[in-house]
């Protein structure tokens, strides 16, 4: 693994619509307007340039990050801690620690060192974390719709592309009679999840409970982010495993989490916990304590997809993720190798960096805004 210097690099802003809008509990999205960041790092004699996706949404619906304020948290608060001094990508998280939260943007960063690192090593992202398996199976994430017939001839769609497993986004209102419809219309033998982003509270854990009855591989997150202890009451009374998204933002919350009883299944998002080589070790401490875990997605372009699929492809990975052919969201992709869904998997890129190769033609032409980074500047390490 190579130190390497921060010679400069930027950040874009990219505007891709969706093939159709997603809709979930807390809003709906019908394009996506994406944080990129680009570091170009010198290694002696060579420099290279790698390739982040900052997964925040447009506004603080998901989680408390959004894009306008990763941009300003990376180019003000992040960068000027990294510059100047001989880095590895493993050294990143380090770095940025003292500052609070913003893991998304944190992500983004060390995504890109890494890719730059790899990239100069000649290696792929699965190689370097270990990661053995080929192809994984694809799920994908439906989201809400304003009526059941609808949903079902999307959920059909999506069962004649020949998806591995089906999440269902809910809400109130949305929960027992589409999730029972979608169940009897594919099946029993077809996995079958849910999604609630939060929407419900701990006075409809009776409720939730009747969703057992559908045969569910897991319910996620249905209660707030900062409710452990009314999903250690709803995975008391409920015989459907359950799964913490947004409640998990690093391996040690994920095992506080597990010995609370919060969950029996981890959804992990390395957006969410600062970056991948932090997901990697939310993967082995659940692994290590036999909770499943399966990789979640943030409607990422090519850049993100990659290494989400390559992370999927670690032994403790024993649930199909959110890892979706590029086609479920984009027309078309940012890279010039979308990940492609065939017979309910994807492949493991195979290249070496994160496993992705811009389409820069297209790239320049969905841009929207473009940044700059100089070389090192001063770190910026207290108020003002
Ligand atoms: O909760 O898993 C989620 C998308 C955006 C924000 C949150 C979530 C999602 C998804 C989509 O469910 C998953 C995907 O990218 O395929
Ligand atoms: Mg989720």
């Amino acid at each position: 693994m190579s130190a390497g210097l921060i010679a400069g690099g930027e950040l874009r802003r990219i505007a891709l619509d969706l093939v159709t809008p997603f809709r979930t509990s807390f809003g709906e999205e019908t394009a996506r307007n994406v944080l990129l960041v680009a570091v170009d790092m010198e290694y002696g004699d060579a420099t290279v340039r790698g390739w982040g996706e900052c997964v925040a949404m447009t506004a603080p619906l998901y989680s408390p990050e959004f894009v306008d304020a990763a941009a300003l948290v990376i180019e003000e608060h992040l960068l000027g801690r990294l510059a100047g001094q001989g880095l590895c990508a493993d050294d990143v998280a380090g770095h940025l620690a003292p500052v609070k939260g913003h893991a998304m943007a944190k992500a983004a960063v060390e995504m890109a060192i890494l890719d730059a690192e790899l990239r100069h090593d000649g290696t792929p992202f699965a190689s370097r974390i270990g990661a053995t398996r080929t192809r994984v199976p694809s799920g994908v994430s439906v989201g809400i719709f304003d009526d059941v017939d609808t949903l079902a001839a999307q959920v059909d769609a999506y069962m004649t592309d020949g998806y591995a497993r089906i999440k269902l986004k809910i809400e109130p209102g949305w929960d027992l009679e589409p999730v029972g419809m979608i169940r009897r219309l594919i099946g029993d033998d077809v996995p079958l999840q849910v999604d609630a982003n939060t929407a419900y509270r701990r006075e409809d854990i009776e409720h939730l409970c009747r969703l057992d009855e559908f045969g569910l591989l897991l319910i996620e997150q249905p209660l707030p982010e900062e409710d452990l202890l009314g999903h250690v009451r709803l995975a008391e009374r409920s015989t459907t495993p359950v799964c913490l998204d947004e409640s998990i933002h690093s391996a040690a919350g994920a095992v506080d989490a597990i010995e609370l009883g919060a969950c029996s299944v981890v959804n992990i998002k390395p957006g969410r916990v600062g970056g991948y080589l932090e997901a990697r070790r939310v993967h082995d401490a659940c692994r290590q304590r036999g909770v499943a875990v399966w990789c979640g997605g943030m409607l990422e372009t090519g850049i993100g997809r990659a290494p989400n699929v390559a992370l999927a492809a670690l032994d403790g990975f024993t649930l199909p993720g959110d890892v979706s052919g590029a086609d479920r969201f984009w027309r078309r992709d940012i890279v010039t190798d979308p990940v492609r869904m065939t017979d309910g998997t994807v492949p493991v890129p195979t290249t070496p960096g994160l496993g992705f190769d811009l389409d820069i033609e297209f790239l320049d032409q969905v841009t929207t805004a473009r940044r700059t980074l100089s070389g090192p500047r001063p770190a910026r390490r207290a108020d003002g």
